[in-house]
């Protein structure tokens, strides 16, 4: 195996939607460069962590590269193996792909651990194109979308409560591709806030939002993560799915994707960010729209 080339052709195993009139073409190092600087600005995440001490650090950073040793070790890793991952790791900088290879591939595990003692719903990890402030609608609403946008009309009703039953006013943060698998903020284009908005729930915690089915996603395949996936023969897609942040005074952030059932790459996603609870059970209406209820319990904070 000598390739390290980007595909020509990015993988073709499901066009549910052939690439439509998408302008300038979303790339790699636009959307990348955009995840990254959304990160920067969002999050000053060494403030979070600086009273871990030493002993921590060094732990983590020991047992980390003992694993890749190990790897090295028995795999026979050779140099010319050494100096392609030296080069595909100032790739994944150059490109502004830190922030996607980390949460397609790591936050996983890191959403695993961290939600592991609630009891009510434990969510799916954030991923690279979360943005806070999205325009408030209420407690029902239908996203910002362009006159025409593209997609089966979704009508999603639903509930916050505690874990003890009781409503919530809280807010459901919801940002989703549209039905060509792209994002606003991170592919060129589209209105700022488009497929972007939150809603409020008085006392009695209800919401209902229209909105539309997104597309099964692809990470982007012209960068270094493309790279990497093309070199180990992988395959580069999400299923569709909507990304929610669930919040109420009291209560743990509650971070959470819902996926659509049938969707093949329920089984397979790239970023092992599928569980059975998220799969939602939408129920097609006499006029081409699908409805779907989906309820959220959140843990009161420790
Ligand atoms: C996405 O839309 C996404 O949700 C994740 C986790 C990674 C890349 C793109
Ligand atoms: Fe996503």
């Amino acid at each position: 195996m000598t390739t390290f080339e980007t595909p020509a052709h990015p993988p073709t195993d499901t066009p549910a939607h052939p690439p439509t009139d998408t302008p300038a073409q979303a790339s790699a190092a636009a959307s990348g460069a955009s995840a990254t600087d959304r990160f920067r600005t969002d999050k000053s995440p060494y403030d979070a962590v600086r009273d871990t001490p030493c002993e921590r650090v060094d732990l983590l950073a020991r047992e980390v590269l003992a694993a890749v040793h190990e790897t090295i070790r028995k795999h026979h890793v050779t140099y010319d193996e050494y100096n392609a991952l030296k080069a595909w790791l100032i790739g994944v900088g150059e490109d502004g792909e830190w922030p996607l290879f980390l949460d397609v591939w790591v936050e996983h595990e890191v959403e695993e651990v961290a939600t592991s003692h609630r009891s009510g719903n434990r969510g799916s990890i954030e991923g690279p194109y979360y943005v806070p402030g999205s325009p408030d609608l209420g407690a029902q609403g239908t996203m910002p979308m362009r006159p025409d946008e593209q997609g089966t009309p979704l009508v999603w009703s639903g509930r916050i409560t505690s874990t003890d039953g009781t409503p919530l006013r809280g807010t459901v943060e919801l940002w989703h591709a549209d039905a060509d698998g792209f994002y606003s903020q991170f592919a060129p284009g589209i209105p700022e806030w488009n497929l972007r908005g939150s809603f409020s729930t008085g006392p009695d915690g209800a919401f209902r939002i229209h909105t539309i089915r997104p597309a099964p996603y692809q990470i982007p395949t012209d960068g270094s993560c493309g790279k990497l996936i093309a070199a180990a023969g992988w395959h580069a897609w999400r299923p569709a799915h909507l990304h929610v942040k669930v919040s109420a005074p009291g209560h743990e952030l509650l971070t959470a994707q819902l996926y659509f059932p049938g969707d093949p790459h329920n089984e397979d996603d790239i970023a092992t960010a599928v569980k059975p609870e998220l799969i939602l059970a939408p129920v097609a209406q006499a006029d081409g729209s699908e409805a779907v209820a989906y309820d959220f319990v959140l843990d009161p904070v420790r």
